[in-house]
């Protein structure tokens, strides 16, 4: 399954704007925490983890959904948002915390909800395999569309969660796709030092579903996996697990040190940096010409810094709102 131009321009598009999303981040969540770092302090308190690296695996399958399907991501949540199409300006006013946010400001980085295009996520790992997995339960017993995709590190496919959630989809053939997103690194444990096989979609076969894997961070080759997973989930023939070799071009979080990384590495990484990439094979392609890219690129930056100056211009929830939509 080949993408057509106008998928390619998107992915590439929606891969631009989530890198620059992420890289103004960067320099906005270090406003005030230094010298020594803080991490309550600044418009962007708390712990920030960076999708940089990771953009492959949000565009190649969003690509394939409409609005009305199901998306639960990670704790790396930004650049799969982006790509779900939730709404930017919500998104970016909940990440600093603010009244105009997707909730309140109450949510934060890792709890971006938005109803309108079924994307949640959550800060607890394997978090996203029963939610999308319950929610396609309840379509398909009402006798209503969509599939759902669950997003997952691949430090999550060792957690109890991750083995349930696949069993039952596959006995109750749900219409979900599971994606785990394999940066090789879950905080500084290595993959290999966590997991009893080399490949995560190897473990698809004990569930009775076809384990596919996308080498590479190959933005075209998460775009034909998942679209063969997700039109066999629509065709109500079942789940499929998918696992997708990508790079975190980031630390885990934002203030690690990455003492961790073998030396080398993190510049190798960069070197096969796949927004570069993309462009290069977009360009050589025809699909995009160097004015056409400059143009993009702005647009796409233009809309990032539209949703920051809405977020920054934007007012907290007062102090008694602490009080609203809790149980007390
Ligand atoms: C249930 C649970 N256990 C532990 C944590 C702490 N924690 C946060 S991120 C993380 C590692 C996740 O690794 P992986 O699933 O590979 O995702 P990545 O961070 O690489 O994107 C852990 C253990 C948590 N948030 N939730």
């Amino acid at each position: 399954m080949q993408p057509t131009s106008e998928q390619r321009r998107w992915m590439y598009r929606q891969m631009v704007t989530s890198r620059h999303l992420e890289e103004r981040i960067e320099t906005l969540y270090m406003e005030g925490k230094t010298p020594v770092f803080n991490m309550a302090k600044g418009p962007i308190p708390g712990e920030m983890h960076l999708s940089n690296g990771q953009e492959p695996c949000a565009v190649g399958v969003c690509a394939h959904l409409n609005a009305e399907d199901v998306v639960v991501a990670t704790h790396r949540p930004h650049h799969i948002a982006v790509a779900k199409g939730v709404d930017l300006n919500a998104m970016v006013a909940e990440i600093f915390g603010k009244a105009t946010g997707l909730s309140g400001g109450r949510g934060g980085h890792m709890h971006l909800f938005d109803a309108d295009v079924n994307f949640s996520c959550s800060g607890i790992i394997g978090e996203s395999l029963g939610p999308a997995a319950g929610a396609v339960l309840s379509r398909k017993l009402q006798g209503k569309p969509g599939v759902a995709v669950a997003f997952l590190g691949e430090g999550a496919a060792n957690q109890g969660a991750f083995h349930e959630a696949l069993n039952l989809a596959a006995v109750w053939q749900l219409p979900v796709v599971f994606v785990i997103e394999d940066n090789a690194w879950g905080i500084s444990v290595a993959k290999q030092a966590s997991t009893a096989v080399p490949r995560n979609d190897l473990r698809a076969s004990a569930y009775g579903m076809p384990g596919v894997h996308v080498a590479d961070n190959d933005v075209d080759g998460v775009f034909a996996a998942a679209g063969q997973a997700i039109a066999r989930a629509r065709e109500g023939r079942g789940p499929t697990l998918i696992e997708i070799e990508t790079s975190r071009l980031a630390g885990h979080f934002m203030g690690d040190g990455e003492d961790y990384r073998p030396e080398g590495e993190k510049e190798a990484l960069q070197q096969r940096d796949p927004i570069p990439r993309y462009r290069q094979a977009l360009l050589e392609a025809g699909l995009l010409d160097e004015a056409a890219d400059t143009a993009l690129v702005k647009e796409a930056h233009a809309r990032v810094e539209a949703a920051i100056r809405f977020a920054q211009q934007s007012d907290f929830l007062p102090p008694e709102a602490a009080l609203e939509t809790v149980f007390v």
